[in-house]
């Protein structure tokens, strides 16, 4: 005999009982309403059943219980600990059963009504965000309980409102039925961590209702229709609009889109209610196999957005909300998947006020099911479908409204199934005027959109082409990739790459990488601290980080990169001619918002600068501009232009002056690196000394330039492997990363063979391997000198079966601690390596050591500066030929490889310094594609050179 609990809708698959239907979410003009979010009296239990329900009672004395701020997670307020996990379910899969061990967190919360609050009316109590599962008692009674974490749930608690001292009662489990649907790669973070409100809800008031406004672009107009489920009037005084509720009306209009989001503030007039709108007027279609928008398809710009901050998870508060919308659109970023939930509804107004294109998506994911090769995937059981449905009206009833919505997603990660299905039915139906996503509906069955994650730019390719085959729904669909680019430390590479290809084939329409932010957790020991950080048993360790932005929203290089690669200007020149071609790649707007300006660098120094003029250009289209002549005292140095498209005024995102795109060209080249050898090594006293050098006689190693000592010069492979190197464990194709340190080149011996003191040259031969492998590297360093300067060459042979490209190939070198001072004429000012190249800016940069360090929060290979044609530091200038990779760190390559958080990481008494002729590409393989083989640094014959002297 089974008996029936207090606690049973735990593991019950419904949504939950007691909850209103679904609705718009809006902010009332004249209703009142009352926030609960602030203290709230708080206590935890181990089970869902430890305590009783007597707390829910008026008169309960939790004056002894916790506090805690809602929202928030109570896992980030000193009560239990996070725990992360990707696919994997951290608790025995056995569905609708949770573990017995479920954290429970009754918070209770007293409060007045104000006293101007309307007695005896109706009124709803929202709750935008309970993870995962709620129960609620307003003055002792039963209100229900509901499930579907980033979704609102309302109820009906008019009637129970007394003017002072209501008591409301909480009780919130971690673990639910709806967890078994909540299998994002993320933090499962309990709490209530959105907004909790109190709404009046007048007699005749508004309802609910659904805003109608699309554009017709060949008229130029708009057509609005306001549906309401009670009637009212429409007005939008810019328009001359007022009409009743169910009505179209058809006027011109400005149209919204990402680039021009025009909102017309009108107002919904109920009997009762006054609502404000904020009406954008825009169409979105499926024609000629495109998304289009108002006529025109798009390219996708986009990224991934979890909603994270380092100390409060979920919990967002406005203003991050806006710091996320305006750094994606001062970075070029025109689009945002809500991956994998329906956001806080405050950031889809961002996204309507300062444009940006959404791809809404539903509180759904149970990937954790793939484990048993989907056996008891919940949504291909009936009697899940109930919940399924639930979710899908909850986040497209509340987030109708909104223009910058273009696509519904089903959500993520899912398996297939009939209930995915009866979403998607039940979406179409509902709102006819978008589009319907979902990745895992390979075949496009229920979607209108092709979508992948992850694949390899061949691939994408082919599905440009339309080579991919596929049924015949599949093959007449639009395509984009709803994740690539897996921003997981240092990267993602190979993204330019990607959107050459996206700019080639109209069927591919861009995509989103993944993902916007470091999902790290603000911590006194690490840093930030990721999974296995709180000891939980099961985890994912760092992949939790792999963000563009790192934890405390730092735009990392891979954001910079991306920003560059999406420029929506793009100039094309071979500099030499003096002309520019400008191409407009704005899918919507002329280029009359910008700015130009050129300037001309020699040898990395702006000589001269001034105005560009540019013709306003349409979308799509490109003109050649000339540039002025060069100045003449250029000659003889290296010279180059840059030309820049700056906002031309202020706008809601971004200041007057703000870089929206650049190109630079080369008029002359660099002018060769020349040391005439003339000084010969003069041996003595175990040193021997070669112009400004000195060296030991015995192994030859190089001890002082001038003043200043080196120490540690040698050949170096290593590198601290990167996320992107080590590879994720489902990628097919080699890891690289890992093949490295199973060969050993993290611990190559350096032997010696000879020491020649020449005519004109000290010649150190040595060979360079690991133990236990019979490939190596047959290493020259060949020093000669004219006096006062000091020219290294370095010729590398492979010996051996090399079956493995090179982490990177240069010398290491140690100086003093008390180094600091960097000035580099190369690559700047950020960090780019062979397939991150992009931003990568030639001039003159000065930073300091701990300047160049880009704290990745799991510490990897960071730093290095493309293109360097000549560095100083620590009284050296070393210049290149060719360029090389600059980097340097107060660690070495192997400490920063042992460190696992950035607090590992302790300064010695040497700044080493790495002085590079090639790096291995980065790619994305943590999670996709390793670097294109053209980023391979394979092992083959090198020669390069060095010329060291002192500063002044
Ligand atoms: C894909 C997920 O959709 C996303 O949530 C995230 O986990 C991402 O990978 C990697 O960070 S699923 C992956 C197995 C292709």
């Amino acid at each position: 005999m089974s008996i029936r609990t207090a606690t049973d809708y735990i593991e019950d698959v419904a949504p939950g009982s007691g909850v209103l239907p679904p609705r718009a979410w809006y902010a009332s003009s004249d209703a009142a309403s009352l926030s609960l979010n602030g203290r709230w009296r708080f206590r935890l239990s181990a089970t869902a059943d430890a305590e009783d329900d007597s707390f829910a009672e008026p008169g309960f004395d939790a004056g002894n219980w916790a506090e805690v701020p809602v929202p928030g997670h109570w896992v980030l307020q000193g009560h239990g600990s996070p725990v992360y996990t990707n696919v994997h379910y951290p608790f025995p899969v056995d569905p609708p059963r949770v573990p017995t061990e479920n954290p429970t967190g009754d918070h209770l919360r007293v409060f007045d009504l104000p006293e101007d609050w309307p007695p005896d009316d109706a009124a709803v109590l929202r709750f935008d965000g309970v993870e995962s599962c709620a129960r609620v008692w307003l003055n002792g009674t039963d209100l229900g309980e509901f499930k579907g974490s980033r979704l609102p749930h309302e109820f009906a608690v008019g009637h129970l409102l007394r003017p002072a001292g209501n008591v409301l009662a909480v009780r919130v489990h971690q673990w639910s039925a709806g967890s078994y649907l909540e299998d994002q790669d993320q933090w499962w973070l309990p709490g209530i961590f959105r907004d909790v409100t109190l709404l009046h809800r007048p007699a005749g008031g508004v309802l609910d209702f659904f805003v109608h406004a699309s554009y017709d672009h060949v008229r130029g107009e708009g057509t609005l229709k306001v549906d309401s489920d009670v009637e009212g009037r429409v007005t939008v005084p810019a328009l001359g609009v007022d009409v009743s509720t169910g009505e179209p009306v058809t006027v011109p209009v400005e149209p919204w889109t990402a680039e021009t989001p025009t909102l017309y503030d009108g107002v919904l007039a109920t009997e009762g209610e006054r609502v404000p709108l904020r009406i954008g007027f825009r169409t979105v279609a499926l024609e000629d196999g495109l998304i289009k928008v108002n006529g025109k398809p798009l390219l996708l710009k986009g990224v991934n957005r979890h909603e994270w901050h380092p100390e409060k998870g979920r919990a967002l508060d406005s203003e991050t909300m806006r710091e996320d919308v305006l750094l994606m659109k001062r970075h070029n970023i025109n689009a945002v998947r809500t991956s994998h939930y329906p956001p806080h509804p405050a950031f889809l107004g961002l996204c309507d006020e300062l444009g940006l294109w959404v791809v809404d998506e539903c509180d759904l994911e149970t990937h954790g099911f793939v484990e048993q090769a989907w056996r008891d995937n919940p949504v291909d059981d009936d009697r899940w479908t109930p919940a399924l449905l639930d979710r899908a009206a909850r986040m497209v009833e509340r987030d109708k409204n909104h223009p910058s919505v273009i696509l519904w997603s089903l959500g993520n990660e899912a398996g297939t199934g009939r209930g995915l299905t009866a979403m998607a039915e039940w979406i179409h139906g509902r709102d006819t005027s978008r589009l319907v996503h979902y990745e895992g509906d390979i075949n496009c069955r229920d979607t209108d959109v092709y979508s992948r994650m992850y694949a390899y730019h061949g691939e994408v390719e082919r599905i440009g082409r339309r080579l991919d085959g596929g049924d015949h729904k599949r093959r007449e669909l639009p395509f984009f990739l709803c994740e690539y680019g897996h921003a997981m430390g240092n990267g993602p590479g190979g993204i330019a790459d990607y959107q050459r290809l996206f700019e080639t084939h109209d069927r591919l329409q861009g995509g989103f990488i993944w993902e916007w932010i470091d999902h790290g957790i603000r911590d006194e020991r690490y840093g930030f601290a990721y999974g296995g950080d709180f000891g939980e048993e099961l985890h994912d360790g760092n992949f939790v980080c792999d963000g563009l932005l790192f934890p405390d929203r730092t735009p990392s290089p891979g954001l910079v990169e991306y920003q560059k690669v999406i420029e929506p200007v793009r100039f094309e020149s071979d500099g030499a001619d003096g002309t520019v071609r400008v191409r407009n790649m704005y899918d919507f707007v002329d280029l009359s918002a910008l700015a130009f300006e050129w300037s001309c660098q020699v040898d990395g120094e702006t000589l001269e600068s001034g105005p560009l003029s540019v013709p306003v250009l349409a979308p799509g289209e490109s003109a050649v501009v000339k540039l002025p002549q060069p100045p003449p005292d250029a000659r003889g140095g290296e010279t180059q232009w840059t030309v820049r498209a700056l906002l031309a005024a202020d706008t809601a995102w971004g200041a007057q002056g703000h870089t929206v795109a650049w190109g630079q060209f080369r008029v002359w080249a660099r002018p060769a690196v020349r040391v005439a050898p003339s000084a010969a090594p003069v041996p003595g006293d175990g040193r021997i000394t070669l112009g400004p050098a000195s060296f030991d006689a015995r192994t030859g190693a190089l001890r002082t330039i001038g003043g200043v000592d080196v120490t540690g010069l040698h050949l170096d492979v290593w590198r601290a492997p990167t996320d992107n190197d080590m590879g994720a464990e489902w990628q097919s194709d080699v890891r690289y990363g890992q093949l490295w340190r199973e060969l050993g080149l993290h611990r190559m011996r350096h032997r010696l063979d000879a020491v020649e003191a020449g005519d004109d040259a000290l010649t150190v031969r040595t060979r360079v391997a690991p133990a236990a492998r019979e490939m190596g590297l047959a290493t020259v360093y060949r020093w000669t000198s004219d006096g006062t300067r000091l020219n290294l060459t370095v010729s590398v042979a492979p010996r051996g079966n090399w079956t493995v490209p090179l982490p990177r190939l240069g010398i290491r070198l140690g100086l003093p601690g008390s180094v600091n001072r960097v000035r580099w004429f190369g690559g700047g000012p950020g960090e780019a390596y062979p397939d991150t190249t992009s931003a990568s800016l030639l001039g003159r940069w000065d930073s300091t050591v701990d300047e160049l360090q880009t704290p990745y929060v799991r510490p990897q290979e960071n730093g290095a500066r493309a293109d360097v044609r000549w560095a100083e530091i620590g009284g050296l200038r070393i210049e290149g030929d060719p360029e090389f990779w600059f980097s340097a760190r107060r660690w070495t390559n192997e400490q920063l490889d042992a460190a696992a958080h950035l607090t590992d990481l302790t300064p010695g008494d040497t700044v080493w310094v790495n002085l590079d002729h090639g790096q291995h590409g980065i790619g994305s393989q943590s999670c996709g594609p390793g670097p294109l083989p053209r980023y391979f640094l394979w092992a083959a014959p090198a020669e390069f050179s060095f010329v060291f002297s002192e500063t002044g």
